[in-house]
């Protein structure tokens, strides 16, 4: 009869550094299984990362380079204000909402209309966002 030499229940005949090899490559093999568990994660991460990146690079070829999507809401030819419900303004880091901003130039008013969608550019002056642009 053929005798099967089982590690586990002859761990006592085994040389002891024939032991420690065997402990050392479970270990080796354990930490290769986790590698590739972070490298298949890795790879789940690039490729959502990659579809965030194709979402943004399609909403920036509808905004174009710096400026930014918004909706009129209130014009203020007086004053020379805009209220605007506004995307994402990535220079400013602000995320959307409607808010008043002013004009570099009250002229720049002059074409728009409550519910109009602009393109537009705004810049902090010391802590006032103000519109430099309007397309
Ligand atoms: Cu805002």
């Amino acid at each position: 009869m053929k005798r099967v030499l089982n590690w586990q229940q002859n761990t006592s005949i085994l040389p002891l550094f024939l032991k420690e090899t065997v402990l050392k490559t479970s270990k080796i093999i354990a930490t290769i299984a986790t590698f590739a568990f972070a490298s298949i994660l890795s790879v789940g991460v690039a490729a959502t990362a990659a579809t965030d990146n194709n979402v943004s690079i399609k909403k920036a070829a509808t905004q174009t380079a710096d400026m930014t999507s918004g909706q009129v809401r209130k014009i203020d030819k007086e004053t020379g204000k805009l209220t605007l419900k506004h995307e994402r303004i990535a220079s400013l880091n602000m995320p959307p909402m409607t808010m008043v901003f002013r004009v570099k130039e009250k002229s720049m008013l002059n074409a728009l209309q409550i519910g109009d969608t602009i393109l537009f550019k705004a810049v902090d002056t010391n802590g006032v966002l103000t519109i430099t642009e309007i397309k």
